[in-house]
């Protein structure tokens, strides 16, 4: 039998998948069935635009057949895992489709991860390859995959877009090597897990989320239909590109499905996009609220004619009303809010709704098939327009995370919904306001931190008696992370020396705190634990 640690993904009960599969949600077509159809309708069409690449339809096709024959000479096959860490180049489709193809599953990594993370990964999903861009100027990726293959064994194969550097030569390959031949041949199973997303966390370790095809496919879709995307799409990715956000929401699979063009940013910051916008016409993007505020600060002075941007969306963190009201003054677009998770359910305010929906809430579910619940302490349902905790189920959300058992008995209740963690008010029309969260995680800018996480890399340091991470209120990012230690006796440690500590033990750079407190006493609950509002209106007031 197969033991419960090593469950991979929790199927969705019988009954539900048969309702999905009627209502023709599940249509059992792979991720890159979708894009195929629009190789077919618009081949010539520009599908990515990447620096001064100009990518067809046709192209990239042609692309992911050929990689997916050098990926299976590697020896990768269906059921494999792959780290796939990238900057927003147009190679991360590439792979992202070709692995996708032949049932390899790509573990989507952030660039801001670091050898905690990718270790953690690679162990935890025995990870057979490793994926990374060697052309980095900003970090570099192939310094972290030596010392990443060193630590697992699981990883064969480094994979490296551009030069690799003449240390690693001998263990690594250049992607170039990978366009081998082409291969057409899909064996992927739509029914099964496709990829893997990453979950903001609560505990200790990361969790991945195994999504399948049919049910991501499902989010795309529906997605496509709430946003108006269609091949005059241009769509400018901002954000990084393995993030749900802009990868499905409807993001870039969005715009491949519609034939529309992808315009990929190295950077998020106004001067950046902004030149890519009037370049290439943009005419939709999405941010998370610190980038919104600082693209509308920049939007007064610059000289850029950013005139064919129609929609906005903001999401991944609370966009406050009095923001979200600038939107369309300063850049003169339409808004959308977006609520979202990685673990399935996404809200979207709609195109037509009144300014009051637009501006005060982050809007209602993709399917009229998401069951969105919102119950007290106790489980039940509060009356409507009240305050309570959001628990989901539906066509695209996941029943369980990858190898967690333990942790999935927490987060799934007894009939399956997922408890988000989410505080949340719904309105007489369903759209929904986030009021709060109810996990021990921080929110810094849509960058999640699980603080227990961070914790238990403070609880290493010798000096260290006692830790905790609370959230702080930040004007720019939302939140930003503050550590309250308790050293040992006789003990010194400067936060800048923690810092460091946090640095060397690998961890991504968005985790370190912001700021450090240290205190003699942690305060505690009547239970025993860590009093982290106590703490945090200490900060706040201090
Ligand atoms: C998106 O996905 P994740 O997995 O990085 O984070 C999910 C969590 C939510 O549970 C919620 O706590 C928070 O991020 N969140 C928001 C929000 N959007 C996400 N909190 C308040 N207001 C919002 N608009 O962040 C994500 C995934 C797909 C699309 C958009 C965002």
């Amino acid at each position: 039998m197969m033991s419960l640690e090593s469950v991979e993904f929790t199927p969705w009960p019988p009954a539900l998948a048969d309702q999905y599969r009627a209502l023709g949600y599940w249509q059992d077509k792979t991720l890159l069935d979708y894009l195929r159809d629009s190789v077919e309708r618009h081949p010539d069409q520009t599908a990515i635009i990447c620096g001064e690449r100009h990518i067809s339809y046709r192209e990239f096709h042609q692309k992911i057949a050929e990689l997916a024959s050098g990926f299976s000479q590697l020896g990768l096959q269906a059921g494999d895992n792959v780290v796939l860490q990238m900057t927003n180049v147009a190679e991360f489709y590439f792979c992202f489709f070709a692995l996708v193809q032949k049932g390899i599953r790509p573990i989507m990594a952030l660039p801001a991860h670091r050898l905690a993370e990718v270790r953690f990964f690679c162990q935890h999903a025995e990870a057979k390859a490793y994926i990374i861009n060697g052309e980095e100027r900003q970090f570099d990726y192939q310094q972290l995959a030596d010392q990443v293959v060193n630590e697992c064994p699981s990883v064969k194969h480094v994979i490296v877009k551009g030069p690799v550097n003449a240390a690693h030569q001998d263990k690594f390959i250049a992607l170039d090597t990978c366009y081998q031949g082409a291969d057409y041949q899909q064996t992927a199973n739509p029914t099964q897990v496709a990829f893997f997303q990453l979950s903001g966390g609560t505990t200790g370790t990361p969790k991945l989320i195994p999504r399948t095809h049919n049910d991501y496919a499902y989010s795309v879709v529906g997605s496509n239909e709430i946003c108006h995307f269609d091949h005059h799409t241009i769509y400018l990715c901002a954000l990084p590109v393995a993030h749900n956000f802009p990868f499905s929401s409807p993001g870039a699979l969005g715009v491949f499905w519609a034939a529309g063009t992808l315009v990929l940013s190295k950077d998020p910051t106004p001067q950046c996009a902004f030149e890519l916008i009037e370049r290439h016409r943009v005419n939709v993007s999405g941010l998370v609220p610190p980038l919104a505020l600082l693209w509308m600060d920049h939007a007064s002075q610059t000289e850029r004619d950013i005139s064919s941007l129609a929609l906005l969306q903001v999401g991944g963190a609370k966009f406050s009303e009095s923001a979200a009201r600038r939107v369309p003054q300063t850049l003169k677009c339409q808004l959308q809010q977006i609520f979202g998770m990685a673990e399935g359910l996404v809200n979207y305010t709609r195109l037509d709704d009144p300014d009051e929906v637009i501006f005060s809430t982050q809007g209602r579910p993709i399917s009229p098939h998401d069951q969105v619940m919102v119950v007290d302490e106790d489980g039940q349902p509060v009356k409507p327009g009240e305050e309570g905790f959001l628990l989901t189920q539906g066509p695209y959300t996941i029943r369980g995370y990858y190898k967690a058992p333990k942790h999935n008995q927490r987060a799934f209740n007894q009939q399956g919904f997922y408890a988000t963690g989410d505080i949340v008010k719904r309105t007489s029309q369903g759209n929904i306001i986030v009021t709060g969260r109810d996990k021990d995680q921080i929110n810094r800018g849509g960058e999640k931190i699980a603080a227990e996480e961070v914790e238990n890399q403070m609880l290493r340091h010798t000096a260290i008696h006692d830790a905790a991470l609370v959230a702080m209120p930040d004007e720019y990012l939302g939140e930003r992370s503050c550590a309250v230690v308790v050293l040992k006796p006789e003990q010194t440690l400067k936060p800048i020396a923690l810092k460091r500590f946090l640095r060397d033990a690998g961890l991504a750079d968005y985790k370190i705190p912001d700021q450090i407190q240290f205190v003699d006493l942690l305060p505690k609950t009547s239970v025993g634990k860590i009093d982290k509002k106590t703490l945090r209106q200490r900060f706040v007031s201090a």
